[in-house]
């Protein structure tokens, strides 16, 4: 349908209970087309996880509305509403088992050919073929201890094996190198044609070819736009260019 993974943000604000103070997120009104890459930037703290955290429920906002494929997501069930996004977060989320377990995990069904693609676009391929056990490699307590960035490419292969309808990038290639965190890119951007993928970065260069880009800053938007837009008249963009 002609709203598959399109998201609106209308007037959202939200707090976290019990916090006292400003909102974490004021007054935010975006649309996000189907198959749009949209990246979000601002420093930390601005609130750039918290807001992406609203669209699976993972936080009910205190005012306004979020929709997913025109429904609101107060009148979507949970389950099936989960099911169409992946998010891949901040903090590593691997478990002890094997490497197929893991990309498998909330896919139980994937086939190996699922599991190896979503690997190679995630660039995880290469090195999980280079163990001795390969996919059946065991991770964490008595077996292989990856490196930061190999932890998060699998998780990155975790949620691209689920062929969401919206993948969400929580700032996930922080311990990727530049390199291969381009190459990531460039491929999902054939495996991933459909779908919409938020990209949350800290590092301008991981977000200025998206699509849109808005600029976050104390829960607002303070800028919105493409990436040449973003340099000519956002002060906050330039600075996270500068920093
Ligand atoms: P975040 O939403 O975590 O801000 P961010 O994602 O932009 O920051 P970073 O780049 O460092 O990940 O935080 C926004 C505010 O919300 C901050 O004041 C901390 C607060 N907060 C909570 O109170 N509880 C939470 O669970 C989270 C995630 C944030």
């Amino acid at each position: 349908s002609l709203s598959k993974g399109k998201i609106e943000f209308e007037n959202v604000s939200f707090s976290y209970k019990g916090a006292v103070g400003d909102p974490v997120i004021k007054n935010f009104s975006f649309t996000c087309l189907p198959g749009q890459t949209v990246g979000i930037i601002g420093s930390t703290g601005a609130g750039k996880s918290s807001l992406i955290q609203l669209i699976p429920r993972f936080y009910d906002v205190t005012s306004g509305a979020i929709r997913v494929n025109d429904i609101d997501v107060k009148d979507w069930d949970v389950k099936e509403l989960r099911e169409k996004i992946a998010v891949v977060p901040q903090k590593n989320i691997l478990f002890t088992g094997t490497v197929i377990e893991n990309i498998r995990w909330g896919k139980e069904d994937a086939t190996f050919e699922e599991i190896a693609d979503a690997s190679k676009v995630a660039e995880a391929h290469d090195f999980i073929s280079a163990f001795p056990e390969g996919y059946e490699t065991r991770l964490g307590q008595g077996g292989v201890n990856l490196s930061g960035g190999q932890k998060q490419r699998v998780s990155i292969a975790r949620a691209l094996v689920r062929k969401p309808e919206i993948l969400i990038l929580d700032d996930c290639t922080s311990a990727v190198d530049v390199a291969t965190e381009s190459r990531i890119k460039e491929s999902l951007k054939r495996y991933a044609e459909n779908t919409t993928c938020l990209l949350i970065a800290q590092r301008i260069s991981s977000v200025m070819d998206a699509d849109q880009i808005i600029v976050l800053e104390n829960g607002e938007m303070v800028g919105y736009g493409h990436h040449e837009e973003l340099l000519k008249s956002c002060k906050v963009y330039q600075e996270i260019l500068q920093s």
